[in-house]
């Protein structure tokens, strides 16, 4: 029902804005760009507005595309991509009576019901996949070549590079159409998951030396602290993806990196991101803790030190084993 409000909403405008979740990822303002183009495709204004600085290895898609002063006027419908709760919306979103309504599309399984409009399909591998499907219904399949490159950057990021569980045959169908729309799949890849300074591969070392195995060996723990980020010379974006190396270990169910974050108005809060190998359900996990996300990758922003976070997510994690040795005997 919400993909026809959407079509509609598209059919009787004319001027749209497109925005993401806060800090965005390849998803994110892949799809957002992706949706731009499909937009604009079909003859309608279309701004990407992001009011933050893009991370570097997101540029080669995004680069010159995306305004980061909020245009004036008013807007038919405002779009926010991959989007699962408001206090991830975008600071400075215009008001309701400039911005029209909220359509937020996404993919997350754990919602709180943002949006006017909420365009999500839990069973898509990404939000980009989404957006393929809408425009399937907007009369813009295959997608225009504008839209093929952020699009594949989006797949490719949320399925770690066509790994993952929820890599269906559908999700390679789509990946292989937005390769005959000129994507390219090293390019892609490169940028996403190499082309490091060396900064970070410094502080990945320094993450690895805190590794700790928890629950006989079922739960790996790694950390970075301030003082590491310092030391290395790395920033916080640097640390995306390190706590997928604890789940390497073969022995590990749950993967934890806990990660001092500066909190908004000072002080220090302690960011959880976790990792299931495949059988533990880390979104539980995750919602104890007070944040969300998808079973295999979810993560909470927690107002506590980080010792104190992590005695409280290894209960988290306790339990969900727990629950998941009770199911599966
Ligand atoms: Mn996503």
């Amino acid at each position: 029902m919400t993909r026809a409000a959407t079509v509609d909403l598209v059919n009787a405008g004319t001027r749209f804005l497109v925005t993401c979740h806060r800090r965005p990822d390849a998803d994110a303002l892949g799809s957002a760009l992706g949706l731009a183009a499909i937009l604009r495709a079909l003859g309608k204004d279309a701004t990407v507005w992001v009011p933050e600085a893009l991370p570097p290895n997101l540029l080669f898609f995004a680069d010159g595309l995306v305004a980061h002063e909020l245009p004036e006027g008013r807007f038919d419908a405002t779009f926010v991509m991959d989007t699962a709760a408001t206090s991830l919306l975008p600071k400075g979103l215009p008001p309701s009576e400039l911005r029209g309504p909220l359509v937020v599309v996404d993919h997350h399984a754990a919602h709180d019901g943002v949006g006017d409009v909420v365009l999500r399909d839990c069973e898509a591998c990404s939000t980009a996949e989404v957006v393929m499907h809408l425009a399937a219904d907007l009369g813009q399949r295959p997608v225009p070549k504008a839209a093929a490159a952020p699009l594949y950057a989006a797949l490719v990021a949320d399925t770690g590079g066509f790994r993952y569980a929820m890599t269906r045959p559908e999700t390679l169908r789509l990946g292989a159409e937005l390769l005959e729309g000129g994507a390219k799949p090293w390019v892609t890849a490169y940028e996403l998951f190499e082309g490091w300074p060396a900064a970070r591969m410094h502080l990945l070392s320094a993450v690895l030396e805190t590794l700790e195995l928890h629950q006989g060996g079922r739960v790996a723990v790694l950390r970075v602290t301030r003082a590491m980020l310092e030391r290395t010379g790395a920033n916080d974006d640097m640390v995306e993806g390190m706590v997928n190396y604890g789940r390497m270990l073969r022995s590990v169910d749950v993967s934890l990196l806990l990660w001092e974050y500066p909190r908004e108005g000072g002080g220090l809060d302690t960011k959880v991101s976790l990792r299931s190998s495949g059988r533990a359900d880390v979104a539980n996990v995750a919602m104890a803790l007070g944040g969300g996300g998808h079973r295999a990758a979810a993560g909470s922003q927690v107002h506590e030190p980080l010792d104190a976070t992590l005695r409280r997510a290894l209960s988290a994690i306790e339990a969900e084993l727990v629950r998941l040795d009770g199911a599966s005997p």
